[in-house]
């Protein structure tokens, strides 16, 4: 039944995976408001889950500043490391591997979860046509304003620092947070960086920022422990590039050269079509000498498809993920999947978040 490579152990960097199965970044806003410290909850839900190669937390901002919708955890205080520790006990514990996502939203944020109530940061003033998650209900993001080339060393070094928590909380690694629209990827597309300084114009200019951060997380915890998920054609957030496969193609040619462990990427858009528009990825699996893990509407025939073909090496599942504790070995057995409940992914406690049945309970529940 599973001759699947899915279920082979794999190497990445100093670590070894049970398997290929990895579990994607998944939000879920249930960090104590107060520090935003990881949910007491946070070591149950994962450790539930660590029967997965890898897991890969929530993204989890790496300043205030970097912060977008209400309750997400951060890894810039000493009461958040200590909180992750726990997490990351749990995980080992149970036999699992785990990488922390460090997030800077950029200009998807809101002046409520600002430092001073000031407007979020962004490579131009130009504010996204889209809502965020804030006092309860979503909301138009705020209007942003263009960081001052003096202030980018200040980023840099947020991502640097948080990297060197996350290894005191018992990481056994970071993906850096470079998709989505946020603001590595607001830096690197031409939608949402029209700047004329050494950061905008240019490919090389654009990219310039994603490189930097990934040149000094990978300096301060080591290459072998750094990743980073990028997604090349998603239109999540508000932002496009007027030609992303040569964007791209660079960006993964320097990712190489710095030689990060892996690649996580976006395969279209995020959550919602594949084909949303034409790009390569076997160009970025061809220029990385890392791993490829490949994410997006996955499931276990594309999984097996993708992995045969060698197109990636490890396979990321996000949302069904929430609902299945135990995936892996529902997808070894072909097993049919818990419905996610949509009402409980963004925020509150246990329900929708640590009370989804394993196949062992639902059958012994019966
Ligand atoms: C869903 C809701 C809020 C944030 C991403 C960090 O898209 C997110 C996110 C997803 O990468």
């Amino acid at each position: 039944m599973s001759t699947s490579k899915l279920f082979e152990p794999y190497k990445l960097g100093p670590i070894t995976l049970a398997n290929r199965i990895a579990m994607a970044p998944l939000t879920r806003n249930r960090a104590i408001p107060d520090g935003l410290i990881p949910s007491p909850l946070a070591p149950e839900y994962y450790g539930q889950r660590a029967s997965a190669g890898l897991l890969i937390t929530e993204a989890s901002q790496v300043s205030q500043q970097g912060q977008g919708y209400q309750d997400t955890p951060g890894i810039y205080s000493d009461a958040q490391v200590a909180a992750w520790k726990k997490v990351t006990d749990e995980v080992h514990k149970r036999g699992g591997k785990i990488f922390i996502q460090l997030w800077h939203v950029g200009r998807i944020s809101h002046v409520d979860l600002q430092p001073n109530g000031g407007k979020p940061v962004a490579p131009s003033a130009i504010k996204a046509k889209t809502k965020t998650f804030v006092g309860g209900q979503f909301v138009d993001v705020s209007e942003p304003r263009a960081l001052e080339l003096n202030e980018i060393p200040g980023i840099v070094d947020d991502f640097r620092k948080a990297a060197a928590n996350a290894i005191k909380a018992g990481f056994d690694g970071v993906e850096i947070h470079g998709a989505n629209g946020y603001l590595l990827d607001q830096f690197a597309r031409d939608s949402s960086n029209k700047r004329t300084d050494q950061y905008g114009g240019s490919i090389e200019n654009r990219a310039r920022l994603m490189i930097e951060v990934a040149a000094a997380v990978s300096k301060e915890i080591g290459p072998e422990r750094t990743g980073i998920r990028i997604s090349p054609v998603t239109p999540a957030n508000d932002v496009s590039d007027s030609n992303p496969q040569p964007l791209f193609d660079y960006i993964v040619d320097e990712l190489n050269k710095l030689k990060l462990v892996y690649i996580h990427v976006i395969e279209g858009a995020t959550g919602g079509p594949r084909d949303i528009a034409p790009f390569d990825y076997a160009s970025l699996r061809k220029r990385f000498s890392g791993a490829y893990i490949a994410n997006n509407a996955y499931d276990r025939a594309l999984a097996d498809k993708q992995l045969d073909a060698g197109a990636a090496d490890l396979i990321a599942f996000g949302k069904p993920f929430i609902s299945n504790p135990d995936l892996v070995e529902r997808l070894k057995q072909n097993a049919p999947l818990n419905e996610g409940d949509k009402a409980t992914y963004y925020g509150g406690g246990a329900k929708g978040y640590t009370d989804y049945p394993t196949l062992e309970s639902a059958q012994a529940a019966q």
